[in-house]
């Protein structure tokens, strides 16, 4: 390791400023679970990066505290890239979520105190901006048809330019993507994972109609998505995608389970409904076949499952490559953090697509105060120095982690599916 110079401890943002004194791991639950970093230098100046994983946070807690946490003591918060380094292939056990959502946590948290020590928003680190603001899609969903069409009219109203339809499913309890009890939807709500049953016909048969409905409804100008969460086959996503083809789709999301890249093939040669997958990628090695050969439009790893801004700035620049743009996972259960991180990222990225978008519960944006905000049908950063979000801690202790896991799906004959 390099000594500084007595003249170099000197300046501010000299190495001895920058020096890890402490990194501390925050779980808390204000209206559902987050994991975050926060790392303190010796200067002072912190930075936050969110490591939550649905369903897995203590996983990744313990990563963090037990195994990281210990090896940023004394290093050097402005050496970003030699951190991400050590992290991913100096634990010899490489990728996965929880390894993945850890690096991230502290990537980002080092990312957000360049930003404060340099006094520059995060977007113009990373090269400056690009556009006014990101391209937000909204979740609608009913527990039928019209009422789908209704809640997609809703977000037409507040300014919405895209919007995700789901609805209920009939024959289907517990469809994927409904709310229960005027409720906004959360899939993790339960300590044991709910049981919901899966029927692919009659999901095939419903999808179709909702969209002719929501074109009759409320006409061409507004963009419409939709998620299949991993539910069919390749050939059934095949023939889903055809369907849906009249009705212009701005993309078709995790249409099959995507472990074996090749199976896009066969969704890819028979429609040309736009396609959207990654939310479960943790490297740019789940999606090299995906991007190289074409067989997407949009990617939707993020920030905090992929190994934070180093390493998404690395696929995205490879999926740039070849046409195919961002289109970040936003639910509820990435963090504020991860949101602010994500818009920079948003506004700087030449390749982008589009952001997710879900409102975070109240007592979330409380304990994470952060500066974005939605402007027509955008969400627009500040220029906060840095990724822009922060946490009140002793605002966050007054929610303890309650610990739920996401639902999963059978079949009718019992067995088990994909949720
Ligand atoms: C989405 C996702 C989520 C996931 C959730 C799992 O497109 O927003 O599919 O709804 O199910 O993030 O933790
Ligand atoms: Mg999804």
């Amino acid at each position: 390791m390099n000594t500084p110079s007595p003249s170099e401890s000197a300046r501010p943002g000299s190495h001895r400023d920058r020096e890890i004194v402490e990194a501390r791991v925050i779980v808390t639950c204000p209206g559902r679970n987050f994991v975050t970093l926060k790392i303190v230098t010796r200067s002072g100046v912190y930075g936050l990066g969110d490591a939550t994983l649905n369903g897995r946070e203590l996983a990744v807690a313990s990563y963090l505290q037990d195994h990281v946490v210990p090896n940023l003591i004394g290093r050097d918060a402005g050496r970003i890239e030699d951190v991400w380094q050590f992290l991913y292939r100096g634990a010899y056990w490489r990728r996965g979520p929880v390894t993945m959502s850890a690096i991230a946590a502290v990537d980002v948290a080092l990312w957000d105190i360049l930003g404060k020590m340099a006094g520059l928003p995060l977007y113009r680190l990373l090269g400056g901006r690009s556009r006014e603001g990101a391209l937000v899609y909204a979740h609608a969903n009913g527990r039928d048809i019209g009422e789908a069409s209704d809640e997609v009219g809703k977000y037409i109203e507040k300014g919405f330019l895209a919007v995700r339809a789901q609805c209920g499913v009939p024959g289907v309890k517990k469809a994927y993507g409904i709310a229960s009890g005027g409720r906004p939807y959360e899939p993790a709500e339960s300590e044991l994972p709910a049981e919901t049953v899966w029927n692919t016909p009659r999901y095939l048969e419903t999808v179709p109609r909702l969209f002719e409905r929501l074109r009759a409804d409320h006409g061409n100008g507004v963009e419409l998505l939709h998620d299949v969460h991993h539910r069919l086959t390749p050939i059934e996503a095949a023939r889903l995608g055809r369907d849906l083809e009249p009705h212009r789709l701005f993309w078709m999301e995790d249409a099959t389970p995507a472990e074996n890249q090749t199976s896009f093939e066969i969704v890819r040669r028979h429609t040309v409904t736009p396609l959207a997958v990654g939310e479960v990628f943790n490297s740019i090695w789940d999606c090299k076949h995906l991007i190289e050969n074409q067989l997407i439009d949009y990617i939707r790893t993020t920030i905090v499952h992929g190994g934070g801004i180093t390493h998404i700035r690395r696929l995205a620049d490879f999926a740039g490559l070849h046409q195919v743009r961002t289109g970040f996972h936003g639910a509820t259960d990435l963090s504020p953090v991860t949101m602010g991180a994500a818009l920079h990222f948003d506004t700087w990225v030449p390749n982008f697509g589009i952001q997710e978008y879900m409102f975070h519960a109240e007592e979330t944006d409380a304990v994470f105060p952060h500066d974005y905000a939605f402007r027509d049908g955008r969400l627009h950063v500040g220029d906060t120095p840095g990724h822009g979000v922060d946490i009140d801690e002793a605002l966050a202790a007054k929610y303890p982690y309650a610990p739920k896991q996401l639902p999963v799906a059978r079949l009718e004959d019992g067995s088990m599916w994909d949720w």
